[in-house]
């Protein structure tokens, strides 16, 4: 298949990238390395070295057998990104490319701005050159489970069949996100919608949870096609920063009490889990919505795991419950359903302690660039 994968520079795609190619797909990447700039905004940097986006490119051509294009390409510009897209004619395009991070979209009134614009007129505009462009093309676009909030119910997997008043209808899972980045996913979710139902456009929305670690088998082949790390308070995510602060003697940062329950996932289901999407496209028209993680786990759950890990390697890891950065509920029901993935044959790489003791060596080996002036929260959400 010819697979466009926008976001192909970023944590995600760039591993996705890799995957779909050495499975034979032909691949582009689309990345006007924004998340590179927001490294330099607010000085932080990926714990992995990676090389610049036409490097790993480059080197990836040595290894690929079908050709792998880089487009620098933001995804704000219409004119540039209809240019990729007609140049390319892709027959899916995994779309990554967002400002991803929540604590970023809310630093302040400019980061939300930023973060809701960015997103949702890039996909707004991915969705106006599909309809011109490439409309039978399929649209995977990664959404988050966010979107869901934690409501006192099951969580279906994007809609939900409801009975009132007598009369009964299947419609779109209510909607309650957790900070101005989740908010742009649930707008990005109406539209993409609205577009399979207005112009017959087909699309998955693959709500992810919060994804754990770092390299692929591709990724491993040379030090050029290295994926980025994020541990910082403002890019790095639960999991892998517990495994960072632990190797580098720092209480694990548990936001108050720690029942905050999430969808966890790991980096190589994130990329199978894109594969089996391209391969079993919706239909013209559908839009589809798959929940994308394997686990759910509290964050307490997630650091006595990795305290527990980490014992046995040596590292005596405390945990610290910190004042909670963030507005939302410490103790509530979660209960996801994600059967759709696996029905389409996922086969999950679950969080087992060997995952968490790979993390931990890949942060011991890179000790000495860890910033521990980044590590504690410093966004607060009130
Ligand atoms: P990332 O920041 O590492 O990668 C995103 C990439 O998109 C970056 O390389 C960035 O430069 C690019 N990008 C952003 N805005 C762009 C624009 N306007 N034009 C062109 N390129 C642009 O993020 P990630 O962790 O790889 O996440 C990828 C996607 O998956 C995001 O949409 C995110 O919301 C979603 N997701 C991520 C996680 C996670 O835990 N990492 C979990 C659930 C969902
Ligand atoms: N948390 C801690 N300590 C930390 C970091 C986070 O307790 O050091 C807590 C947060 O308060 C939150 C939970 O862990 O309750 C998850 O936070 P996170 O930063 O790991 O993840 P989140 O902000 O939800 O965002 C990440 C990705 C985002 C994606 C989302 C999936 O950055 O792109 O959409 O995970 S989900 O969580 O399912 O919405």
């Amino acid at each position: 298949m010819r697979i466009l994968i926008t976001g192909g520079d970023g944590f995600c795609g760039w591993p996705t990238a890799l995957y779909l190619s050495r499975k034979g797909h032909d691949i582009a990447i689309l990345d006007n390395q924004l998340r590179r700039e927001w490294d330099r905004e607010l000085g932080i940097a990926s714990l992995t070295p990676i090389a610049s986006m036409d490097e790993r490119a480059h080197e990836w051509e040595k290894y690929a057998q079908g050709s792998f294009t880089s487009f620098d390409v933001d995804m704000r510009d219409y004119d540039a990104l209809a240019s990729a897209i007609a140049a390319f004619v892709p027959e899916a395009i995994v779309h990554f490319a967002e400002q991803r991070s929540a604590p970023y979209s809310m630093i302040d009134r400019e980061h939300a701005v930023f973060t809701q614009t960015n997103n949702i007129v890039g996909t707004l505009n991915l969705l106006y050159i599909m309809k011109d462009i490439v409309p039978d093309c399929h649209l995977i676009k990664l959404g988050t489970m966010g979107e869901y909030g934690t409501p006192n119910i099951d969580i279906e997997e994007g809609y939900i069949t409801v009975e009132y008043n007598g009369r009964t209808d299947t419609l779109p899972y209510p909607k309650q996100p957790p900070s101005m980045y989740h908010l742009s996913k649930v707008h990005d979710s109406h539209n993409i919608m609205f577009a399979c139902r207005s112009w017959n456009l087909r699309a998955t929305d693959l709500n992810q949870g919060v994804v754990y670690g770092v390299q692929t088998e591709e990724t491993r082949l040379h030090p050029l096609l290295s994926n980025r790390f994020d541990y910082d308070q403002v890019f790095g995510t639960a999991l892998n920063r517990f495994c960072v602060e632990a190797a580098a003697d720092h209480p694990l940062t548990v936001y108050g009490s720690g029942g905050q329950t999430r969808g966890f996932i790991n980096l190589l289901d994130t990329v199978r889990c894109i594969e089996i999407a391209a391969l079993h496209p919706a239909k013209p028209g559908e839009f589809r919505v798959f929940n994308q993680f394997t686990e759910e786990f509290s964050v307490a759950d997630l650091a006595s795991k990795v305290e527990h890990v980490a014992s046995s390697m040596g590292i005596q890891a405390n945990i610290s419950h910190l004042t909670n950065p963030r507005v939302e509920s410490e103790k509530h029901y979660y209960h996801a359903a994600h059967t759709k993935l696996l029905e389409l044959g996922l086969t999950p790489h679950l969080l087992s302690d060997q995952v968490i003791r790979d993390i931990i060596e890949m942060a011991q080996m890179n000790k000495d660039h860890i910033q521990l002036e980044h590590i504690m929260p410093t966004v607060t959400w009130s």
